[in-house]
């Protein structure tokens, strides 16, 4: 089965609305979060852990395998899905992002990125051709453009230019797609300026990509500029492509992206404030790590259903915690996913009912209540 996506109904009040991503590797009801697996792993959890926690789709990054395990490692087990035994679809970041934010020796022209390699200090070449040939031995569903990603703060010149050159990569992305079961998403760019964010779009949207995303956030912004932005981003978006914000965020960010139309994320933070011992609950973050919680026979959330709190208390997440024990943030990690697929399945329930305003106040106040 090849790429498509259905837009289902629309909330009304708000521009939330719901529908379907079939890919070759099974259908992705919208609006979904997809967990972030970097390196052919959601850290510390199964592939059965992510699915149990209501994941239908996850992220990969194709910078992180170019340099460990490579692409020839990929071919030979046959790609992604197999090599890390996720048979649910999978969507793959270009390396554009991590290229500004982690690479060392990074020289970008025209062509593409040369950088080192933290692995074995090797130069490595990343152009756009690149990333799509290594997307394609990944064998992912969803390829995305590489693309220049700026901080926010950029002065507006150097803005303008990593804009053109995104759009003049994402053509050369286009023409070296081969496998048209790969579906390809655009990233409009263009920093904080709104004319500039609607020229990506524009420019973006007049060709046939099957989807769009929102790239270029949470690198320095606030959340009432990521609002912004999403805003103007996303009306001139295509109604009938998905659209994804990526690299967002926090509960509040994605339910607030969520009533602008967005329809996909993926973010770090549930998986690595687990790690921390953070974990994200219907009334706030808890800091499990907090001396108050230390003979605490509460579970981390009482509305939550997940196996972490159907069996643990706080006090017991606590004492794994200070003991560096490597349960402690896997079943915080377990806990954070059920938590964030869950709103996004209250959310999908909520546009259905066409009250997805009520439903985004209520779960707002019950987080700011407690946490300021
Ligand atoms: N581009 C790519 N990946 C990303 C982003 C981007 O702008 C972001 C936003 N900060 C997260 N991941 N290719
Ligand atoms: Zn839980």
């Amino acid at each position: 089965m090849d790429f498509a996506f259905h837009p289902g109904p629309e909330d009304g009040a708000t521009r939330a609305r719901r529908g379907t991503l079939v890919t070759p590797h099974g259908r992705v009801e919208t609006p979904a979060f997809m967990p972030v697996g970097t390196r052919a792993t959601v850290t510390g959890l199964t592939p059965a852990d992510v699915r149990a926690a209501g994941a239908t789709m996850i992220l990969g990054n194709t910078y992180h395998l170019l340099l460990r395990p490579g692409p020839e490692a990929m071919r030979h087990f046959g790609g992604l899905h197999r090599f890390m035994g996720w048979d649910g679809p999978i969507l793959t970041d270009s390396g554009g992002f991590q290229i500004f934010s982690l690479a060392a020796d990074r020289t970008v022209t025209e062509e593409g990125a040369r950088f080192r390699s933290y692995v074995d200090a090797r130069r490595l070449d990343l152009s756009p051709e690149r990333s799509i040939e290594v997307q394609t031995a990944l064998g992912s569903d969803v390829m995305m453009v590489l693309d220049v990603c700026l901080p926010s703060t950029a002065p507006e010149a150097a803005v303008r230019e990593a804009m053109e050159r995104t759009h003049r990569w994402a053509l050369r992305s286009l023409a070296a797609r081969t496998d048209r079961s790969q579906a390809l998403f655009a990233i409009v760019q263009g920093g904080l300026d709104p004319s500039l964010r609607a020229a990506s779009a524009r420019f973006l949207t007049s060709h046939p990509f099957d989807g769009f995303a929102i790239g270029g956030l949470a690198v320095g912004d606030t959340r009432a500029q990521r609002r912004d932005i999403v805003g103007w981003s996303a009306e001139l978006l295509p109604r009938d492509r998905p659209r994804y914000l990526m690299g967002v965020g926090t509960p509040p960010d994605i339910l607030e992206a969520v009533a602008q139309g967005v329809d996909l994320f993926d973010c770090v933070i549930p998986t690595n404030l687990a790690w921390q011992g953070t974990a994200f609950t219907s009334t706030g973050r808890v800091r499990v790590t907090r001396s108050e919680y230390r003979l605490s026979d509460e579970p981390l959330d009482r509305a939550c259903a997940c196996p972490t709190c159907a069996l643990h208390a706080r006090g017991y997440l606590h004492h794994l915690m200070k003991c560096q024990e490597p349960l402690g943030p896997r079943l915080l990690a377990i806990h954070n996913l059920h938590h964030y697929l869950g709103l996004m399945r209250g959310a999908r329930a909520a546009i259905e009912a066409g009250r997805y305003g009520a439903f985004l106040r209520a779960t707002l106040a019950a987080i700011d209540r407690h946490e300021h």
